[in-house]
This record gives structure tokens, sequence and C-alpha cells, in this order.
């Protein structure tokens, strides 16, 4: 039998993690021959209520929950393991300025890259949800210099996966029929969503929308600005979309992009695209026996080079102020 995967999960008790933690104790984050160990990772206010979320774990007798751990000091939480999802951060309340959120942030972030460089296994893969997410990672990826840098990753899947439903609904097309879609940059507002490599049913997507406008006006503030709108609607933000979007980006990145797919993933840049070394920006990648590569020799048209340029702009002040913090 295989020994289990450890997954650590921060902020389980919040929104999110009730919605993720079900699906990875049923085979949907690694595989459904893959046996996990979760370790829940709370701050002291949310030990009781993600003790509450592991009664119902054990209640649903998943056959591939090995054990349930649940910690809140990061040395523990992150004590062998081989996958960790940091979705616990702390949100920008009214009147904070960046700096106050970065530095919050840098609090949550810098102590569990560390403790994730001293005791997390060697094939520890991290996704960070919490936001900022790109700027998050990069502090933890800084404060755990003996991992690999390219271990430390962003989400920008649940950007992904909204453009592609977005472009479905436009052209008529099944989700499935949508290929090579790009997110760009930074998980915010400033994020570029690319169709002009995309495929719609083996058609360039650009080509099969043929309207710029839409592109402009339309597509790419309907995908930035899809987390207001949930919230306008819902009264809360994106849960059980964002869990599943970590769900997505692990697993793909374990599993391999299918052939002729790439999927969006925030990474550290090795400079490609123009991309800042160094700063964690989303980018083209396929992946294949849990390792990723960057998609190279795509053609960046004026109109997309002026929209990745910005984003990326965003991040490399986002860097600029966690370095001036000390917080890299
Ligand atoms: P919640 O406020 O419901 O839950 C957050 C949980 O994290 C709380 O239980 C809190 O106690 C815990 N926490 C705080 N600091 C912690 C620490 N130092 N260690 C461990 N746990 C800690 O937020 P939720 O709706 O679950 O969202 C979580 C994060 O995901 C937020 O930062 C949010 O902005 C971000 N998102 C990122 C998305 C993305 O696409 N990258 C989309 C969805 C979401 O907005």
């Amino acid at each position: 039998t295989r020994t289990p995967v450890n997954v650590t999960v921060t902020g389980a008790a919040g929104q999110i993690g009730y919605a993720l933690l079900f699906r990875i104790a049923s085979g949907q984050l690694l595989g459904a021959d893959v046996p996990v160990k979760l370790r829940l990772l709370e701050i002291p206010q949310g030990m009781k209520a993600a003790e509450g979320t592991a009664m119902e774990l054990d209640d649903c007798a998943f056959p591939l929950l090995k054990g349930i751990d649940i910690f809140d000091d990061p040395n523990a939480g992150f004590e062998g393991a081989n996958v960790a999802l940091l979705v616990g951060a702390r949100p920008r309340t009214k009147g904070m300025e960046r700096g106050d959120l970065l530095s919050a942030n840098g609090g949550i972030f810098k102590p569990q890259g560390k403790a994730i460089n001293d005791h997390a296994a060697d094939d520890i893969k991290v996704l960070v949800v919490g936001n900022p997410a790109n700027t998050n990672a990069l502090i933890a990826q800084a404060a755990a210099p003996d991992v690999p840098a390219e271990r430390f990753t962003a989400m920008t899947r649940l950007d992904h996966n909204r453009a592609i439903s977005q472009l479905a609904a436009k052209t008529g097309a099944d989700v499935t029929d949508i290929k090579r879609l790009t997110i760009w940059g930074n998980h915010s507002a400033t994020q570029y969503p690319d169709i002009f490599h995309a495929e719609i049913a083996g058609k360039n997507a650009a080509e099969v929308v043929n309207d710029e406008l839409w592109l402009a006006d339309t597509f790419i503030p309907t995908v930035a600005k899809r987390g207001a709108a949930i919230i306008e609607a819902r009264g809360a933000s994106s849960a059980a979309s964002a869990a599943n979007a970590a769900i997505d980006h692990v697993h793909t990145w374990v599993n391999g992009t299918a052939a002729g797919d790439w999927t969006s993933m925030g990474i550290p840049s090795d400079g490609s695209y123009g991309v800042p070394e160094g700063i964690i920006s989303s980018f083209p990648v396929t992946t294949k026996d849990g390792k990723y590569e960057i998609v190279q020799g795509l053609d960046i048209n004026e109109f997309s080079r002026a929209r990745i340029d910005a984003s990326v702009a965003e991040l490399v002040e986002e860097r600029d102020a966690v370095r001036e913090l000390g917080l890299i």
C-alpha cells in the first residue's frame, strides 16, 4: 500500500478551507488511488472551528483519508508536508494601505516560509491562495532558501477557469473545446486573460471571437472583476470555485497537462517574455511528472504586451514594497 501524502492546509477553518478539505480527502487533489493525511493549520481563534470540520471529515469515512491533525504552530503544521496549500491570509480591511496589507501578510507568510524550509518534506510543493497571492508566495519563497524556488506557486487557476467559462458563453462552445488560454501577471484587477493563443475546437479563439471591443471592454474586465461580482451577488467571496481551482492547480501540477493544452500558474519568473526574474507572475505552463515548464515562443502582440507589462509592473511594485519592508 502507498504511503499517505501529507497535505497541509492553512486557513482550514475558513470558507475556502471548508470547500477544499472534503475534496482533498475524497481523492480529488492527488488522485483516486492516493491516500492522504491532512494537517490543518489555523490561528488559535480558528482551532475550535477546525476541530468541527475535522469531526465532519471523520463522519465522511473517506477511504483515502488516513489521518487529520490540527495545529496552531506552523513548525508543527508543516512537519513532513508534501503539499502545502496556503489559504489563510490577512484580508484588506477598510482604510488599510497597501503597505499595511503587505506587512500584515508578511507576518504570516514569512514565518510559514521558514517553517516550510525547516520542516516540510524534500518534495514539498506549495500553492499560495491567500491574497495578495503572488507576493505572499514571494515572501514565503524568500524565507525558504533551502527549498527550490520553483516549488512556490500562486493561484491564478480560478482566473483561468473563469476566462474559459466566459469565452465558452460568448462563443457557444463547450468549455472542453477551449484550450491554451493564458492568464498573465498578477492575481489582481490588472491580470491579463489572453485568448490570442487560445483555441476553440481547434480554431484560433481571437479569430472566432473577432471582436476586440468585446475583448477589451467586456471579457477582460469581467474576468478580472469576477471576484467582486461574486461578493456583490453572494454576500461573501468566492469559496467553492476558489477551492475547485486550488484542486485543479495541484492536480495538474502533479498529474500533468493534457497533450496540446496548457494551464496558468503563478510561478517564479525565469525572465521569459520580459517578466523580471524572481517575481511570481502567472504564465502559460505545461506540466509533466510533477514539474512545470513555461510555454516558450508565443508571439506577443501589442494588445497583449501592454497588458502583460502593466500587470508585471504592479508585481514589481509589490516586490519593491516588501523588499523595503524587509520581508524578502
Ligand atoms: P476566510 O476569512 O473565510 O478564512 C481564512 C482563514 O484563515 C480563517 O479561518 C483564519 O483564522 C485563517 N488564518 C488567518 N491567519 C492565519 C495564519 N497565520 N495561519 C493559519 N490560518 C490563518 O477566508 P477565505 O474566504 O477562506 O479566503 C482565504 C484567502 O483566499 C483570502 O486571502 C482570499 O483573499 C483568498 N482568495 C484567493 C483567490 C485566488 O484566486 N488566488 C480567490 C478566492 C479568495 O478570494
